[in-house]
């Protein structure tokens, strides 16, 4: 922490990693009042953010923190905070493996990892939950290259790649990949998976709560008792999950699941948990690819998924889908990998 005055300006670089986007500091560099520092730079609480730099959706209000990694093999740790939209609150209790997608060209740009000349690993530390992720960030003539080809959905255009690959995921905040040590519980009254392989996910059949799985975000945003039987759900999941009282926390996730109709694994909507995503979140997405591995379960009963030891999970959501590289080893699920981009946006000082 620095004894910078706000009123100065503090260094931040804004980015949209995968299919989010926020705010990325040195952690040297925020102030000792950081709650309250990061909730003026957002605008929050505000439904708008009008005073702020937050997009008035939890997407585009997050933060990355970052510093030099003491750990061995590693080279940054990573601490992400989810600034709330509309309340006076700053969170640590998720990761986001979108916003992670950011924080290797970030680490390369600030000098704390070196960059080679075509392709630079950087290894991760994930402060949040404990664990490592590995991204591989394009470095031609050793700068980060952010134009590229690929492809990811819900973020017009192409850019450069992001690889990442996650190990050790499950349980990242439950303890274990399945919480309660069942594949299926009946949480007032529905069949649901409660799990953990990254992100902490409720995940519930779309028909056993009257709707079809295809509806717009919008659509289901509008469906006020929808909402109120899932947060339901959600208030009485949470200790089940380990995760205490979820009142005020933004997991567990809530999803809804219904047959593939785009020739993937399975169809999700997701609340995040009282937005619904126009996409999924990375670690949401492995945690539901996971779920479908189950041969038991609302996700399983209806997936479609290929064989082999490594299989290609593909989660469609509202605006596409995302692809998960599953590696098994003895029915569990050992490694996951997803493709991101990222895009810097702005460099400069932010004021609040
Ligand atoms: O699950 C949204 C996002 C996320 C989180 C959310 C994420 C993840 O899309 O790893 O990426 O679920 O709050 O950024």
């Amino acid at each position: 922490m620095s004894e910078a005055r706000a009123d100065d300006g503090i260094p931040c670089m804004w980015m949209r990693g995968g299919t989010s986007k926020g705010g990325y500091f040195l952690a040297q560099d925020l102030p000792a009042d950081r709650d309250a520092f990061l909730l003026r730079a957002m605008g929050s609480p505000d439904a708008r953010q009008i005073d702020g730099m937050g997009g008035a959706n939890p997407l585009t209000s997050k933060v990355a923190v970052v510093k030099r990694s003491a750990r061995e093999g590693v080279d940054v740790d990573y601490l992400f905070l989810q600034v709330f939209v509309d309340k006076a609150l700053v969170s640590d209790g998720q990761n986001c493996g979108n916003i992670l997608a950011g924080v290797g060209p970030f680490a390369i740009e600030r000098g704390l990892v070196p960059a080679r000349d075509g392709q630079t690993e950087v290894r991760i530390f994930m402060e949040n939950t404990g664990q490592v992720a590995i991204a591989r960030v394009d470095t031609p003539g050793n700068r980060v290259r952010y134009a590229g080809d690929a492809r990811i959905d819900g973020v017009p255009g192409t850019a450069a790649p992001v690889p990442i690959t996650f190990a050790d995921t499950a349980g990242s905040s439950c303890g274990a990949l399945l919480p309660t040590g069942n594949a299926v519980d009946v949480v007032e009254g529905v069949e649901c998976t409660l799990i953990d392989n990254g992100m902490p996910c409720v995940i519930v059949r779309a028909a056993d709560l009257g709707i079809a799985g295809t509806e717009t975000p919008q659509e289901l945003e509008a469906n006020q008792p929808l909402r109120e039987r899932l947060e339901a759900i959600r208030l009485k999941a949470g200790p089940m999950m380990n995760l205490g009282d979820v009142a005020q926390k933004s997991v567990p996730k809530m999803t809804l699941v219904s047959a593939p109709r785009a020739g993937g694994a399975t169809s999700t909507r997701t609340f995040i948990p009282h937005r619904c995503h126009d996409a999924i979140g990375v670690l949401g997405a492995v945690s539901v690819a996971t779920a479908c591995l189950l041969s038991e379960g609302p996700a399983a009963a209806l997936a479609v998924v290929p064989e082999g030891e490594e299989k290609l999970v593909s989660v469609e959501h509202p605006t596409g889908e995302m692809s998960v590289v599953v590696t098994l080893q003895g029915g569990a699920v050992v490694n996951a990998a997803v493709l991101r981009t990222a895009r810097k946006l702005f460099d400069g000082r932010i004021f609040a």
